[in-house]
C-alpha cells in the first residue's frame, strides 16, 4: 500500500523503506539546516559558476545555462506563470564530503560508489526553485530510491504509485542513462521517464490514480522510491539538494531495471552474491550487451 510515513528515528527508515512508502525525516543536515550561511557562503564563491536552469513561462519549457548570479536574480521574479528552476548535478561537487557528512546515516551508506565512475549518478544535485516552480512530471533514472532535503521554503510534491494501468495518462517518454559524451549517449544501462503533462497547469486532468501529496518544509528529507512518478511545486523560493541511494533495499529492483532495459536474463543464483559482485556482474553484463 502506497504511503507517507513520518519517521522520527534514523534508525527506523530501514524498517519503513519497503518500496511503497515516501518518508519524511525530520531535522535533517542539522549543521547545515541550522547554519544556513553555510551553503549561502559555498554558492557565494560559486556566483560565476555557469549552471543549468529551466524557465517554465506559460508552460513553454526553455533549459538554458547562465551564471549563478544572474540566475538568482531571476528566481527573484520567478512566478506561477513565468517561473524558474534550477537543478545542477556539477556546482555542489567540490562541497560533496562536507554536505554528505552532515547527512543521516541512512543516506551515507550508498552503494553506487561501486558503480564504475563513467556510470555513477552525480551525489547531489542542487535544486533552487523559485515562486511557482515546478519539476516535470517525470520518474528518475535507474528505479533508485531518490532522497531530497530541503533547506529554504517549502514545496508541493505529488507521488503516483507505481500502478502499470496509469502509464498511458503518463505519456511517458524515456530518458536514457548511462555513459554520456557530450550531449550523445554512447551506452545506456537503464531509463529514466519524463511526461509533458504538469499536473499544476491549469484544467490538467491527468487520468492517473490520485497522487500521494505533500508539502515539504525546511529541514526535511523525503526518502521516496525514484520509480513512482513525481512532480513539485514550489510553494515559495527554495532552497535545497537531492541524491539517491542504491541500498540493501533496493539492489534487486535497481539491478533488475538494468537487466531489463539491456534485454538480459541473469542466472537465479546470481542474488546469493555479496552486493559488490552483483554489481559488477550486471554492469559489465550491460555493457557487454551494447
Ligand atoms: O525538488 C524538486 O523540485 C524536484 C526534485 C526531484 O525530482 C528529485 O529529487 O527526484
Ligand atoms: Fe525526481
Amino acid at each position: 500500500m502506497c504511503r507517507i510515513q513520518a519517521i522520527s528515528q534514523v534508525e527506523d527508515v530501514p524498517k519503513y523503506d519497503d518500496g511503497e512508502t515516501v518518508l519524511v525525516l525530520r531535522d535533517t543536515f542539522p549543521k547545515i539546516c541550522r547554519d544556513r550561511s553555510y551553503l549561502h557562503a559555498f554558492l557565494e564563491q560559486c556566483g560565476d559558476v555557469e549552471l543549468c536552469y529551466q524557465r517554465n513561462c506559460q508552460g513553454v519549457v526553455t533549459k538554458s545555462k547562465a551564471s549563478l548570479h544572474k540566475v538568482q536574480k531571476q528566481l527573484l521574479f520567478s512566478c506561477h506563470d513565468d517561473s524558474i528552476l534550477v537543478m545542477d548535478e556539477n556546482i555542489l561537487s567540490s562541497g560533496t564530503e562536507a554536505l554528505l557528512e552532515d547527512a543521516p546515516s541512512y543516506l551515507k551508506d550508498d552503494w553506487f560508489r561501486h558503480f564504475p565512475q563513467m556510470l555513477r549518478p552525480s551525489p547531489l544535485c542542487l535544486i533552487l526553485g523559485g515562486v511557482g516552480a515546478r519539476s516535470d512530471l517525470h520518474a528518475d533514472p535507474l528505479s533508485w530510491t531518490g532522497w531530497n532535503c530541503l533547506l529554504e521554503g517549502s514545496k508541493t510534491w505529488r507521488f503516483y504509485c507505481h500502478e502499470p494501468a496509469d502509464s498511458p495518462a503518463f505519456s511517458a517518454t524515456r530518458r536514457p542513462f548511462g555513459i554520456k559524451s557530450g550531449p550523445h549517449e554512447l551506452c545506456s544501462i537503464g531509463t529514466g521517464m519524463a511526461s509533458h503533462e504538469d499536473t499544476w497547469a491549469l484544467g490538467c486532468q491527468l487520468k492517473a490514480s490520485e497522487p500521494l501529496e505533500y508539502v515539504q518544509r525546511p529541514g526535511e528529507t523525503l526518502i521516496f522510491p525514484g520509480h513512482w512518478w513525481h512532480q513539485t511545486y514550489h510553494l515559495t523560493a527554495t532552497v535545497g539538494f537531492a541524491g539517491q541511494l542504491l541500498n540493501q533495499r533496493n539492489l534487486r529492483r535497481v539491478m533488475e531495471h538494468v537487466t531489463d532495459w539491456c534485454g538480459m536474463t541473469m542466472d537465479k543464483g546470481l542474488w546469493e552474491l555479496p552486493h559488490e559482485e552483483v554489481i559488477a556482474h550486471v554492469l559489465a553484463e550491460a555493457i557487454d550487451s551494447m
